[in-house]
């Protein structure tokens, strides 16, 4: 915008571009409970990853303690949490999932 002569103003709108939109990685976290198949089942149902795929984020996050199922924008990462929180708590499992801005 015109700001009156003020270059330095100028010079920095003009080197701005729009930013891609913040991505979100949506994680699963580790329990004592929850058996490991049901979190491979999880993970291939909602992140369309395949078994062996699936097998493995599953066992990171059983050695780790957490692992990154996917990156979406805001509003598919929070639909998949609510997904993966609802489907564990219909099966009685205390699986925990949560999404968080990447980088
Ligand atoms: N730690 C769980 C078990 O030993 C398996 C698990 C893996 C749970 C990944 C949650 C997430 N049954």
């Amino acid at each position: 915008p015109q700001t009156g002569g003020d270059d330095a103003v100028v010079l920095e709108r003009r080197t701005q571009r729009t930013q891609p939109p913040q991505m979100y990685q949506v994680v699963l976290l580790n329990d004592d409970f929850t058996p490991m198949e049901f979190v491979v089942l999880v993970i291939q149902e909602f992140f369309n990853k395949d078994r062996e795929t699936a097998t493995q984020i599953m066992l990171k996050i059983h050695l780790q303690g957490k692992g990154v199922c996917g990156v979406f924008s805001r509003d598919v990462a929070a639909t998949k949490v609510d997904q993966v929180l609802d489907a564990a708590r219909k099966a009685g499992h205390p699986l925990q999932c949560l999404s968080e801005p990447v980088e």
